[in-house]
This record gives C-alpha cells, sequence and structure tokens, in this order.
C-alpha cells in the first residue's frame, strides 16, 4: 500500500499514514491529497484497523498548500475545478478515529489537516501557524473556522492575521493540541496512544466521534438530545454487555464491535 506522497504502515490494529515530500516540506498538492484519500478510504473499509495516525517528518508535518501549484492559479481555475473542496477534506469525514502526530511545522494547510483529525498530539518541536495572510490570500481549508472553534476569536484573529507561529507548549496551553510529547520516539509514542483508542470498543468509539463533532454544528439542546439517542442505542450492542460484564466480572473486557 505504499504510494509516493503519503507512505503507510499498518501496526497490529493501527495505520500510520506518513505525508512524503521531503524537498516541499511536506507541501500539500492535489497528487498527495488523492493519495491520502486513498489511505482514509482503505482504512475505513478494513475493518481490522482500529485507529489511524496522521504525521509527516521530524522538520515538518506539512508547510501547508503547495504555493507553487497555487502560484499560476486564476480565479476561474479554483473556482471550476473545486479547488481544496474536491477531496481536501476527505480525512474529516472519516467515521474511525484519526489522530494527527504533529512534528515540526503545521502551517496553513498543514494546520488545517491536523485540525481535521479527531485529535492532535505535538512533539516538543512542533510549530503551528495559519501563515496565509503573508502570500495576500487567507486560510482556505476551513483555518478561519476550525481554529476560532478550537482556540476562540482572540487568539484565531491573532494567528490569521499576523501569521505568526505558535510553538507546542502555546498551542497545549490554549487546547489546539492534547498533550505535547519529547520528539525522542515520538510515533512510537502516539502508537501507544493510539492502541488505547484501537482497544476500545470500535461502535462506542465511532458514536463518541459523532457525538463530539456534533457540539460544533449544533445547540447545547440538540447536542445533549442527539448525544442521549445514540447513548441509547449503544444499549443494544454486545459491546455494552461485554464491557459492563467485564466490570463486574473483574475482567479485561473482550469487545467485538458489534
Ligand atoms: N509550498 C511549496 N513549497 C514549499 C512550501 C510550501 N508551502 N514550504 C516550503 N516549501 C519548499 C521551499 O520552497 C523549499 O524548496 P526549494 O527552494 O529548496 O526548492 C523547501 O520547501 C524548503 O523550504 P525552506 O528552504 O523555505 O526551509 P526553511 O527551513 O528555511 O523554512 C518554512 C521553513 C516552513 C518557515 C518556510 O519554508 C515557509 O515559510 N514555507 C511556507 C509556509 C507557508 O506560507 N504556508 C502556507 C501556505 S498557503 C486558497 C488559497 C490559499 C490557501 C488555501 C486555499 N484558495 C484559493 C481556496 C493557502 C493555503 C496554504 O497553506
Amino acid at each position: 500500500m505504499t504510494e509516493k506522497n503519503v507512505l503507510t504502515e499498518i501496526r497490529e490494529d493501527i495505520i500510520i499514514a506518513t505525508l512524503n515530500r521531503p524537498e516541499a516540506l511536506n507541501a500539500l498538492n492535489d497528487d498527495l491529497m488523492d493519495e491520502l484519500s486513498k489511505v482514509v478510504d482503505q482504512y475505513e473499509e478494513n475493518t481490522n484497523l482500529k485507529c489511524l495516525i496522521l504525521t509527516g517528518s521530524e522538520k515538518a508535518f506539512a508547510a501547508g498548500a503547495d504555493i507553487k501549484q497555487m502560484q499560476p492559479k486564476s480565479y476561474m481555475d479554483v473556482y471550476k475545478e473545486d479547488f481544496i473542496t474536491r477531496n481536501w477534506e476527505r480525512i474529516s469525514r472519516c467515521r474511525k478515529p484519526t489522530i494527527a502526530a504533529v512534528s515540526g511545522y503545521a502551517l496553513g494547510g498543514g494546520c488545517e489537516l491536523a485540525m481535521m483529525c479527531d485529535f492532535m498530539i505535538a512533539s516538543e518541536s512542533a510549530k503551528f501557524g495559519q501563515p496565509e495572510i503573508n502570500l495576500g490570500v487567507s486560510p482556505g481549508a476551513g483555518g478561519t473556522q476550525r481554529l476560532t472553534r478550537f482556540i476562540g476569536k482572540s487568539k484565531s484573529m491573532d494567528m490569521c492575521l499576523t501569521g505568526r507561529m505558535m510553538d507546542a507548549k502555546e498551542a497545549e496551553s490554549i487546547g489546539l493540541v492534547s498533550r505535547i510529547l519529547s520528539n525522542d520516539n515520538f510515533v512510537d509514542d502516539v502508537v501507544e496512544i493510539a492502541k488505547e483508542v484501537a482497544n476500545k470498543s470500535l461502535v462506542a468509539t465511532m458514536m463518541t466521534k459523532e457525538m463530539v463533532n456534533r457540539a460544533y454544528e449544533t445547540t447545547l439542546a440538540e447536542g445533549v438530545r442527539f448525544e442521549r439517542r445514540l447513548f441509547h442505542s449503544m444499549f443494544a450492542t454486545k459491546d455494552k454487555a461485554e464491557g459492563m460484564a467485564a466490570f463486574v466480572e473483574k475482567r479485561k473486557p473482550k469487545f467485538k464491535d458489534e
């Protein structure tokens, strides 16, 4: 399953997708995003896989959309080809869990791509930014929307209007990343976290993910109603019976994703 711009590795039930355009600090272009979309398709189709880690290199998760690919494009080009919309946000529609493991630069489209994952883990060297304003444009793959929901208006305006970078500590302190890990063995350590996610009932995980995501799209009352309906529905699963029986019997549950 190895392709040119996105490398994949399967470790038990975890799939690691590694962005691989080192010559351009993993700048995102259509070819790379096509490959990444296929990887996400394969991940969703393969019932043995329970968690996807999206990562880059130590120097760059991704330094943004490929400026050299965008430079010659006109308004009519990007409008007609539906630039970005065509499949750049595929990972945000993945129903199974996804973790962004960010080392080095996550800028522009790179930061936006990381925000499309369920949560973000940063190495100590991670740097985040929305520097598009320096290019005479704005974020274009959801940055102004997702970043604002993650970190609030003031910080989001600061990042989008100055184009500055923030380090991992600042990103963690404002909730953009969930945890910071050491640069040493970074991906291996993220795999350990992915295993914790993968060990749960996939049905409960997928439903929980739907609930959390709903919080971004609806009112509190509707969101709580949605949560309650899905919560009730989980009482029909074998995994609910197994999980609760295992607790009562003081043993580890063996989930079957049913
Ligand atoms: N695109 C293309 N190539 C890139 C790149 C990028 N985003 N970032 C780096 N590279 C390339 C460099 O050109 C260089 O290639 P060569 O010159 O060696 O051929 C190579 O990667 C190494 O980069 P540097 O030599 O610059 O490395 P440094 O360590 O000195 O600096 C840096 C690292 C990350 C600070 C710097 O490379 C940098 O500032 N990169 C650009 C970061 C950036 O501005 N990212 C945002 C991109 S814009 C839309 C419109 C716009 C957008 C979306 C939608 N619509 C119309 C819908 C914008 C999205 C973006 O993400």
